[in-house]
């Protein structure tokens, strides 16, 4: 395959960031996704979120498996680490680097067949031990680069492209997330940018696991009648819980707003989220609330999309774990090794 480079001249009169880049700065390769594939949709969003926060593209390390999905970070932050992984395998690899290199910000991108299929083990796993990332999935129901069979996210009873229904039941990564203690978790939609670029960032945000489902319509193999991941479907069901209206360092109230219609999260950077809610009785903050009504709607036909759950002053797995704020490569013989008299009194210790 060839890649089309795109051209690296900017016009000099580009808006620059507080850190000084341009969009176009936040950009990767030119895709070669099929015209209308809801992941590029994801990819537009991934820039324009990093863009909006000021985060230099090299204090980003992104990750991903394998897939039309995984494919993507080729396409946006072309000046950020990546790493390619294997099928299902981000999560593990995502672990380690965050673990030798806390000074990053981590992004893992992921699909329905690469975290729901072959890698749910590790998706379990990287969400119950907190570690700081933003992990979206872009969830299209099928596999789209093994041209469209039924991933585990498809729901029961809708159809294939050559007229197949699906007879296993649904994994929900929402509500796995929520069970195995991920402290934030959204649903987005790669149609509604509005809602979905506030996601990311919150996610970007964030102090410890949080988990970015994005409803992506593969228009190859799963955008047809019968399917539920069709654009006009998910349209038709999409019920948005909350808006993130803004992420700011100086908080200050809306007197146009009624009370309790916005609520105000802290952030652990000492910035404060504020949802706008839109469901009254929906409150984000409570991992059960939140899990019975995410479950609720989907039985009625519809999918919850917004910050469906957030735990604002979460930890994450170097807190658990009491690491050191360095990243392990910088670290001289005379911090690793705690001298013979030390080691003399560990040994003793296990006599
Ligand atoms: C170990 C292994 N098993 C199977 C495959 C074949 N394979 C490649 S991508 C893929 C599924 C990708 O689906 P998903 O993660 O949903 O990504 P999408 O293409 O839909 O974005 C499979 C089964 C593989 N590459 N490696
Ligand atoms: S096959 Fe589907 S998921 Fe893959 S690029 Fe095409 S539309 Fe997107
Ligand atoms: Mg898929």
């Amino acid at each position: 395959m060839t890649y089309i480079a795109k051209p690296r001249m900017h016009h000099p009169s580009l808006t620059k960031n507080a850190v000084g880049y341009t969009r176009r700065d936040y950009e990767g390769k030119i895709s070669t996704l099929c015209a209308g594939c809801g992941h590029d949709s994801i990819s537009a969003a991934i820039v324009q979120a990093c863009w909006e926060l000021d985060i230099a593209p090299h204090r980003v390390a992104k990750l991903s498996g394998i897939g039309c999905s995984s494919k993507t970070p080729d396409y946006f932050l072309g000046a950020s680490h990546g790493f390619n992984t294997v099928h299902g395998r981000m999560p593990s690899v995502l672990t380690g680097a965050a673990l030798a290199n806390r000074t990053l910000l981590y992004l893992g991108v992921s699909g329905d067949g690469d975290s729901a299929s072959i890698g749910l083990g590790q998706f379990a796993h990287i969400m119950r031990r907190g570690v700081q990332m933003a992990y979206i999935v872009e969830n299209n129901g099928v596999y789209g680069l093994t041209k469209g069979q039924f991933s585990a996210t498809a729901d029961r009873g809708s159809l294939s492209k050559k007229g197949q229904r699906n007879a296993d039941a649904p994994i929900d990564l929402v509500a796995l997330a929520l069970q195995l203690g991920a402290t934030y978790v959204a649903r987005g939609f790669s149609g509604d940018k509005a809602q979905l670029v506030p996601l990311i960032k919150g996610a970007l945000r964030h102090g410890g696991a949080a988990f970015v489902d994005v409803v992506s319509p593969c228009v190859a193999f799963n955008n047809h009648a019968g399917s539920t991941r069709n654009y006009d479907h998910v349209r038709a069901h999409n019920q948005a819980v909350n808006r993130i209206d803004f992420i700011d360092l100086a908080p200050e109230i809306n007197a146009a707003q009624a009370p309790g219609e916005v609520l105000e999260l802290p952030q652990p950077d000492g910035g404060v989220m504020r949802l706008r809610r839109l469901h009254a009785d929906y409150d984000p903050t409570d991992r059960i609330v939140a899990l019975t009504q995410v479950q609720a709607l989907q039985k009625a036909g519809e999918i919850a999309t917004g910050l469906l759950y957030v735990e604002p002053g979460a930890a994450d797995l170097h807190a658990a774990l009491n690491t050191v704020p360095q990243p392990l490569n910088t670290l001289a013989e005379a911090d690793l090794c705690p001298g013979a008299q030390a080691l003399a009194k560990i040994n003793g210790a296990l006599r």
